[in-house]
């Protein structure tokens, strides 16, 4: 890695809120401790970054500090913010903030990404709110960011920050962590188009985007490519001048914390007073902020389906459970509140004894020593989440048990099912998996409790808080120099006087040119894009040089290169490699293929043609085309993008690649590519110049095999393993006239071309 010692770096934290919370009692401000796995979370990581280099990084938290602040208080506020928690406070009204978190955040993205699509609403002012809400943050951001600043925004309130903080910065290391899952693109594509288009684009603002598990990830870079045509690979995106990385980060707990405080004499106290009080019943926790998508309510409902199938355990089991008030004043939150205490009493009423209270119910925050001792004396933990980012309860409750006993019970729909598999693990949705649940939980014995703790403790020492952040920081740190080594350079005037000299030196050359796009323009129609006079002279002056062995790869079939070509003295390549001629030769095919799936696919581009105006279909003898240039951009572009990803996943399991062109998308034989059919020439001899020329990514093929020597030229400003950029063809062009002596002028370039071409 580039950067080990981080001395002197700053890292800038945004997140929604801050690690406390602000609020006016008797006109005092009194700071308290936010609760939620964002701030618990970040909390332990700034606790822990002593420990990530020696030279520890400085930090500032930027946030809202919660409550309306009075104009004359701000300052006190700011100075304490910045001296006792290292905090920016970021300000706004109670009403801009409200509609922003209650309304944008909480009835839009939160219900949909937890998959409750009937409960989100799509009202334009909330969305205007939560615009106008990430603007604020990233002016007070630009209060204080500094170009070498790592800037690492959390969670789904600041979705758009990344991209406008990247407009004002460029060079701005950023990265952005999603808490809550990402959904599938079913799901995030309820979103008017606009809005899921922007959400998108903000987030591609940052270099890196963490996700808690694969699943999140993949769906989030499926929607990319749906909604934006950005296909990545293993996980990186190419998105013109940048590269993004997208990896999955599943968050730990402060393992030591837990583990240390369920020994210390606090807590020790705490848990007798509790073991009194609850007599000998085994005793199921449960744990939770108030939201629907924790599955209280269901969980409720299969204790009690337990409890009636199963009477053996009346008496002998009680269910705490804990509630802890998040968003009060949200109707759906009031609504389910009253359900929670209506069920809790009548499950109390129908099944309760005077010595044996079912359920204990407690809707309050705990403090940590109290929360510590309930995860230590509760023989199950019963976590049962309808959706969930990650859930850390589950987490802590492991990193709570010192004797190695205790069970979980834990959603197969939470992020942390996928890396606690030795958990009970459970569909949510159904009460009878519960109270089945439950019942085995209870009569595993000792030592099958103590054999699954000890592989989920040893998993979660290893993978604690600090880790996740440590990775997510190096990961950012490790990105710098692809970014650097990604960009082709323009080719100047220098670069071409040596790529000029260098050709009039040699004896022995090798020149490989794509032909649409690099030789000449597109045209609307393929049959349009015909050679001129002039092109064709070119071609015939350069072939015809004995030093010279001239190759036109092209994706064209091969009667059409045969008619405009075959007299000149060049090799040709059709159908992207399928189809070669040696000059003075006939056509030969690469290797025997097979263009059976042809017919089975034809009908679904024959279906995309018909829908979309404008559209139509190429059949090549191993390929097929579905060209799309004279439709509607927008439109063709939205079923490009729906066709390509139709064929992905009907073409997994056979031989063919699909490929979006320049406004097409080509189904072709994986095998079969202009990199192999490049291999052919430069294996023939040891050529002492080596030029190759294209302008699309099936000529990166041709870039990725030519010895680093080779001048390889991208045609257009997009990134490429070339070495070299031109504009377009007629800088290609240019460049021929010059190799070929018949223009040899001054006036290649135009004024300023001099500088690469991204800085
Ligand atoms: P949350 O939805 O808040 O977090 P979770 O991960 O379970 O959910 O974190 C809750 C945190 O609050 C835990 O650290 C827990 O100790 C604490 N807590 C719970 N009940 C408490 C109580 N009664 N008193 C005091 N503290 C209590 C969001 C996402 C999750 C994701 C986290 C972290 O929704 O899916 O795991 O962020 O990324």
């Amino acid at each position: 890695m580039k950067h080990e010692n981080h001395a002197g770096q700053r890292i800038i934290i945004a997140s929604n809120r801050l690690p406390f919370t602000v609020e006016r009692r008797n006109g005092e401000i009194e700071f308290t401790a936010s609760v939620g796995g964002v701030a618990t979370g970040l909390k332990s990581l700034l606790d822990a970054m002593p420990s990530f280099s020696s030279a520890a990084p400085e930090y500032v938290w930027v946030g809202w500090p919660g409550g309306a602040i009075d104009e004359e208080q701000k300052e006190e506020v700011r100075s304490r913010a910045r001296s006792d928690f290292r905090s920016h406070p970021v300000f706004f009204s109670e009403e801009d903030f409200e509609a922003f978190y209650q309304g944008f955040c909480n009835k839009t993205i939160w219900p949909l990404f937890h998959y409750f699509p009937s409960n989100a609403s799509y009202d334009d002012t909330y969305w205007l709110q939560y615009k106008k809400v990430n603007k604020v943050f990233k002016e007070s951001l630009l209060e204080l960011l500094r170009q070498d600043d790592i800037l690492w925004i959390h969670d789904y309130h600041l979705m758009l920050l990344p991209n406008l903080v990247r407009k004002e910065l460029p060079k701005l290391r950023v990265g952005f962590f999603l808490h809550i899952p990402f959904p599938h693109f079913e799901i995030f594509r309820l979103l008017p188009a606009a809005w899921r288009r922007e959400i998108l684009e903000g987030l591609l603002g940052a270099d890196l985007i963490g996700f808690h598990t694969h699943d999140y990830m993949e769906y989030f870079l499926r929607c990319v490519q749906r909604l934006l045509g950005y296909k990545h690979k293993i996980g990186q995106l190419v998105l013109g001048h940048r590269m993004v990385k997208v990896a999955a980060f599943p968050m730990g707990v402060d393992f030591r914390k837990f583990h240390g405080a369920a020994k210390s004499p606090e807590v020790r106290k705490e848990r007798e007073k509790l073991r009194r009080s609850l007599s000998d019943a085994k005793i199921v926790l449960s744990v939770d902020r108030q939201d629907y998508s924790k599955g209280i309510i269901h969980r409720l409902q299969g204790f009690e389906t337990m409890l009636e199938q199963d009477p053996r355990w009346h008496g002998k089991v009680t269910l705490l459970m804990v509630v802890v008030p998040s968003r009060i004043g949200i109707q759906d939150y009031e609504g389910m509140k009253k359900q929670i205490e209506e069920l809790v009493g009548k499950i109390n009423g129908r099944f309760g004894a005077i010595h044996w209270t079912p359920i204990i119910y407690q809707y309050r925050s705990v403090p940590f020593d109290s929360l510590v001792a309930l995860y230590a004396i509760s023989d199950v933990a019963l976590v049962t989440p309808l959706r969930d980012g990650m859930n850390l309860v589950a987490k802590e409750y492991i990193a709570s048990r010192t004797d190695l006993t205790g069970v979980l019970i834990l959603s197969e729909m939470a992020g942390a099912a996928k890396e606690l598999a030795e958990a009970i693990i459970i569909n949510p949705n159904h009460r009878e998996e519960i109270a089945d649940a439950l019942k085995t939980a209870l009569e595993i014995p000792r030592k099958e409790q103590i054999r699954r703790n000890r592989i989920m403790q040893n998993r979660l020492r290893r993978h604690d808080v600090a880790r996740w952040a440590t990775d997510f920081i190096k990961e950012l740190f490790a990105m710098e120099p692809a970014h650097d080594k990604f960009y082709a350079k323009r080719l100047n005037l220098a670069a071409t006087m040596g790529l000029v000299g260098h050709y009039d030196q040699s004896t022995h050359r090798l020149l490989l040119f794509d032909y649409d796009g690099t030789l000449v323009p597109f045209a609307s129609h393929p049959q349009a894009a015909k050679p001129d006079r002039e092109l064709l002279s070119l071609l015939h002056g350069l072939g015809a040089d004995p030093r010279n062995e001239l190759v036109l790869l092209s994706g064209r079939d091969k009667g059409t290169l045969e008619n405009w070509f075959g007299s000149l003295t060049m090799g040709l390549v059709a159908e992207h490699g399928a189809w070669l001629k040696e000059r003075y030769r006939p056509w030969t095919i690469i290797e025997p293929l097979n263009a059976d799936w042809k017919t089975k696919l034809l009908p679904t581009l024959d279906a995309y043609a018909d829908r979309v105006p404008g559209a139509f279909v190429e059949e090549k003898e191993f390929s097929i085309v579905w060209h799309y240039r004279n439709a509607d951009p927008d439109r063709a572009a939205l079923a490009a993008r729906e066709l390509t990803d139709d064929l992905l996943a009907f073409t997994a399991t056979i031989d063919v690649q699909v490929l979006q062109g320049n406004k097409a998308v080509e189904v072709r034989n994986a095998r079969v590519h202009k990199g192999t059919a490049s291999q052919r020439w430069l294996s023939k001899s040891s050529f002492d110049f080596i030029l190759a020329a294209g302008d699309d990514w099936t000529d990166e093929d041709t870039f990725a095999i030519l010895p680093e020597r080779a001048y390889s030229i991208r045609v257009g400003m997009t990134p490429t393993q070339a070495r070299f950029h031109l504009r377009g063809p007629e800088e290609v062009l240019r460049l021929l006239k010059m190799l070929s002596k018949s223009h040899y002028t001054d006036g290649f370039y135009d004024h300023g071309s001099e500088s690469p071409v991204h800085q």
